[in-house]
């Protein structure tokens, strides 16, 4: 069974997660299922990244303990990923003791290695952004040059760890050049490739007398620089040196915001080079989710008009079904989107309910109506089978591609063509010739079926309710043994959205 690893950042714990953290984690989870489906064993990973100085300022303004409130933000952490369906293989903290001893023992290594040096530092550094900048990169103001961040910045001055990051500048170069496809979208190749020819400098990986942190092992009074610590969480978290999952990490595919794809392409790539290890097969970098006057939505500036945390705890499951709908019909792997609920009630009612949802309920109300709920093979299937075959190919052919959005319209297609063939052949006029009757029903349950399979990815809630309704144990029927279908219930997907959802 061919193995792949799917990966997404592991987010600050320094507030809830928001719409644009559970975009990440939703397209990832769409990706670990939907390669479930088509067979490979999967190992899905999320997690938090606790060790960081921020994370303990929240904690310190909350007077709580941080060991105490990184628990708690974990267990939010999960709740809300419970809700939306975020079905991980390993929920990954950088405080887990085994994750502490893959960096303690990196650290040594890459130190004894010559990889790692102490040396002298004098430079500006973020605590927001966990970043050092070059004074080539801060203006008079210092403030950080991220622009989303421009908080003043901190003068730091002691004796540091640096990583030995300008002896890979080569190497990486021909790594990317060799295998431009490890980059998704190219824009993000292309923007990782001028960054490596303007000259990589070494990088400072440790911070001086920092309570909270992972503490360098032979060198108690410095603390693991997070960013260090963090990135190792991709092979802490398969068992890395011991009991490493090396079949996994020789496809694995990190998902990410455009915010941090430095840190994956160029830091991570050369640490795993000095380890020897494989280099990721797949960074795949989406833009940012934003207000409608194009903010991004944060953590610290706001902006989450769903308010994830009330709305996943307070909604029923269809509608935050249709929330991962709408974050990954968005999905695009290129340009930022704007978030607004006039745009999710437009697409929750064209899509999910005019579409989706009226289509399901039309061919089990004709099924329970006249055919007294069941419906039976009776002849060889006819028309949908192209139809299947070629809505298959062409999901498939888009979401290899990443292209998600696209994906979702080859569905979309499909229900528009069952949709219409019930307008075409007029059931309702064949209720006297019951076995006419049945061949079309049966060819639409079969469609409604497949549907069903292909949504599930997606919308895996709404995808076993339809199977449900039709008696189905599980999305793994074949069409061979589909001899006999039964409608139990009829119960609407997706109901009028109430007046919430204006905008
Ligand atoms: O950067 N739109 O954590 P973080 C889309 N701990 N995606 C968004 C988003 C938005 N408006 N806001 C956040 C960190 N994200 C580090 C990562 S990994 C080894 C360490 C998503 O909590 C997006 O995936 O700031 C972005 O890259 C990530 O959250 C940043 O999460």
């Amino acid at each position: 069974m061919s193995k792949i690893y799917i990966t997404t950042p592991i987010y600050y714990p320094n507030a809830d997660p928001h719409v644009g953290t559970a975009y990440t984690t939703c397209i990832a989870d769409f990706l670990s299922r939907y390669y479930q489906q088509r067979n490979f064993d999967v190992f899905f990973m999320t997690g938090n990244d606790e060790n960081s100085i921020k994370v303990h300022e929240t904690a310190q303004k909350l007077k709580k303990d941080t060991q105490k409130y990184t628990d708690e933000m974990a267990d939010i952490f999960k709740q809300i990923w419970q809700k939306l369906e975020i079905q991980y293989t390993k929920f990954i903290r950088t405080t887990d003791k085994e994750h502490i001893n893959t960096v303690e023992y990196v650290f040594n290594k890459l130190y004894q290695e010559g990889h790692i040096y102490k040396s002298y530092y004098e430079g500006w550094y973020c605590r927001n952004c966990e970043t050092f900048w070059t004074k080539s990169k801060i203006g008079d103001n210092k403030l950080c040059p991220n622009i989303e961040c421009q908080r003043p910045l901190e003068l730091i001055k002691e004796d540091n760890y640096f990583l030995r990051l300008s002896n890979f500048q080569e190497k990486l170069l021909k790594f990317y050049e060799e295998n431009p496809e490890v980059i998704f979208p190219p824009t993000r190749y292309n923007e990782v490739i001028s960054f490596i020819k303007m000259g990589l400098q070494d990088i400072s990986v440790s911070r001086k007398s920092v309570e909270w942190g992972i503490k360098i092992p032979f060198d108690k009074d410095y603390v693991i620089y997070v960013w260090l610590d963090a990135l190792l969480n991709y092979i802490s978290g398969i068992g890395y040196p011991n009991k490493f999952m090396h079949d996994y990490w020789k496809n694995v595919h990190h998902i990410m915001g455009k915010d941090i794809i430095r840190f994956h392409a160029i830091i991570w790539p050369s640490i795993l080079m000095a380890l020897n290890l494989d280099l990721p097969r797949k960074l795949i970098v989406h833009g940012w989710l934003t207000t409608p006057d194009n903010q991004k939505i944060s953590k610290s500036k706001g902006g989450d008009i769903f308010n994830l945390k009330d709305f996943v705890m307070n909604s029923p499951p269809h509608l935050i079904m249709a929330l991962r709908y709408y974050l990954i019909r968005e999905g695009s792997f290129g340009e930022d989107v704007p978030v607004s609920l006039e745009r999710f009630r437009h697409i929750y009612t064209s899509e999910l309910a005019n579409n989706i949802g009226n289509l399901i309920s039309r061919v089990l109300a004709l099924v329970q109506k006249n055919l007294e709920n069941t419906v039976q093979k009776k002849s060889d299937f006819k028309f949908i089978h192209n139809v299947i075959d070629k809505t298959t190919k062409d999901f498939d052919n888009h979401i290899q591609k990443f292209e998600l959005s696209k994906g979702i319209e080859s569905i979309l297609e499909l229900a528009n063509f069952l949709n219409k063939s019930i307008e075409e052949n007029r059931p309702w006029e064949l209720a006297k010739n019951k076995e006419q009757l049945n061949n079309l029903m049966f060819e639409m349950v079969y469609g409604v079926l497949f549907l069903a399979k292909l949504l599930y990815p997606i919308i895996p809630y709404t995808s076993r309710k339809i199977i449900d309704q039709l008696g189905i144990e599980s999305l793994d029927f074949n069409p061979i043994d589909l001899e006999r279908v039964e409608v139990r219930y009829r119960e609407p997907l997706f109901p009028a959205l109430g007046s919430k959802f204006t905008g």
